[in-house]
């Protein structure tokens, strides 16, 4: 059987069912005043992985594999956004208020759209999603069910927070899920290292994680 080189053991891969998810690589998240900043972080950690999260997006292409990209945002009118999301703490800049790039994390703003190195291209998936999880509120199970795709590959931002919500929705709804370790960032290393830990843990009780040449090499 195929495998890729993976934690906690080798990730037993099924071509013809995998598929990469590449979670909220938006400049929201990415660049000086967007919503990432907003929450006081400093947000240069995350255009560090873009090369990596490139590399990834085009080996899947190359491959001719599904490429799904998600986009954390809502609607202008609020209708998806929860008072409980929007009132939470004291940041900068609240979700909805308008910022240097446009509105924070209202789509079709100018800071919600995807860095344009990792721009989808005609015929990729993608998923606006009002949750930290892509699966909530969104057709992304549906999506996966009508390709028959049974094991995503992860990559994207926060590693603990949309990243690892997502795994965790989709380990429960019966896919295997590895983490490509070098396309994920955090704005904090040791949520990063945290959050590979107990993915990986117990027998790999959420999923696996690999380095992307490792994936590349196994699907190309
Ligand atoms: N704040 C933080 O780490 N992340 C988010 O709010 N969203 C995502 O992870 N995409």
């Amino acid at each position: 059987m195929a495998e890729i080189k993976a934690e906690p053991f080798a990730f037993p891969l099924k071509r013809d069912q995998l598929a990469l998810i590449v979670i909220d690589m938006q400049r929201d998240f990415a660049e000086p005043g967007g919503f990432g900043a907003s929450l006081g972080n400093d947000v240069s950690r995350i255009t560090r992985i873009v090369p990596d999260v490139k590399r990834l997006i085009e080996g899947f292409r190359d491959a001719g594999l599904p490429v799904v990209h998600t986009m954390e945002c809502h609607k202008p009118d609020f209708s998806d956004l929860p008072a409980a999301k929007r009132d939470r703490g004291n940041p900068a800049l609240r979700i909805g208020d308008e910022g240097p790039m446009g509105r924070i994390l209202i789509a079709g703003e100018p800071g919600t759209s995807i860095l344009p190195e990792l721009a989808p291209v005609d015929g990729e998936i993608v998923i606006e999603k009002p949750g930290k999880g892509a699966f909530y509120a969104t057709e992304l199970g549906n999506i996966l069910k009508s390709k028959d795709i049974r094991q995503l590959v992860f990559a994207g931002v926060t590693t603990e927070v949309c990243v690892q919500t997502t795994m965790r929705e989709a380990n429960d709804r019966g896919y295997e899920c590895l983490l490509a370790e070098d396309a994920t960032e955090s704005y904090f290393p040791e949520f990063k290292a945290a959050a590979i830990a107990m993915i990986r843990a117990q027998g790999a009780i959420v999923g696996w994680t690999a380095h992307v040449d490792d994936i590349l090499e196994a699907i190309n």
